[in-house]
């Protein structure tokens, strides 16, 4: 199982690369990878299991963030009672467009691969129209708003060798336009 261990952190170059698209038929090896990032996910919002193995919460996760440098992410968006709302891996996934809104956290973001917090909104796309593959090459086309486009934004900027830290305003981290809505 991946745990926080199998985790990079910042600094380390492969967090930095643009990520290697990922050909079709997928391998083994890249499918079971895929399978234990999402069970990462799971067992990271499972109170006993990440109390057990002292995992922090996520609700996504980038190959890269376990040193593996394709485009592939796994993102576990449960609802208030706990039931999957967006539960996906990503493969290739690419931004077909995007809102001219934009929205952020209203709490600012978190990282598994950044150990210090860093205060301050980041902006991103309120709504983002998302191409992906699945493990078997079956392409998606999904318009996502909110709370998941901006989990998606997150994942994808790491595919592309973007820390969240990286948007944020250097002279005013809670500086955003008017247009900006704040989110949760
Ligand atoms: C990715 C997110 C950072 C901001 C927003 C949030 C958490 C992450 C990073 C956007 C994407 C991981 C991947 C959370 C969390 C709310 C939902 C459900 C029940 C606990 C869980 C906690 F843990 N970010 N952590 N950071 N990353 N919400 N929640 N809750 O997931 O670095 O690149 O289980
Ligand atoms: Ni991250």
């Amino acid at each position: 199982m991946i745990t926080m261990e199998n985790i990079i952190r910042d600094g380390n170059p492969t967090l930095r690369a643009r990520a290697k698209a990922v050909t079709f038929p997928m391998s083994t090896e890249t499918k079971e990878l895929a399978g234990k990032m999402m069970e990462f996910l799971e067992n990271s919002q499972n109170p006993e299991i990440a109390e057990k193995y002292k995992l922090r919460a996520g609700v996504g996760l980038a190959a890269p963030q376990v040193d593996v440098s394709l485009r592939m992410t796994a993102v576990l968006v449960p609802d208030e009672n706990n039931a999957p709302l967006f539960k996906h891996i990503l493969v290739n996934p690419t931004i077909l467009s995007e809102s001219v809104r934009m929205a952020a956290l209203s709490e600012g973001e978190g990282c598994l691969s950044v150990d210090r917090e860093i205060p301050g909104y980041v902006p991103r796309h309120d709504r983002i129209t998302l191409r992906w593959y699945d493990l078997d090459g079956n392409k998606h086309v999904e318009k996502l708003r909110d709370y998941v486009a901006i989990v998606c934004q997150h994942e994808i900027d790491h595919l592309n060798g973007i820390l969240f830290y990286d948007h944020i305003n250097k002279e005013n981290p809670f500086k955003t336009d008017p247009s900006t809505i704040l989110i949760g």
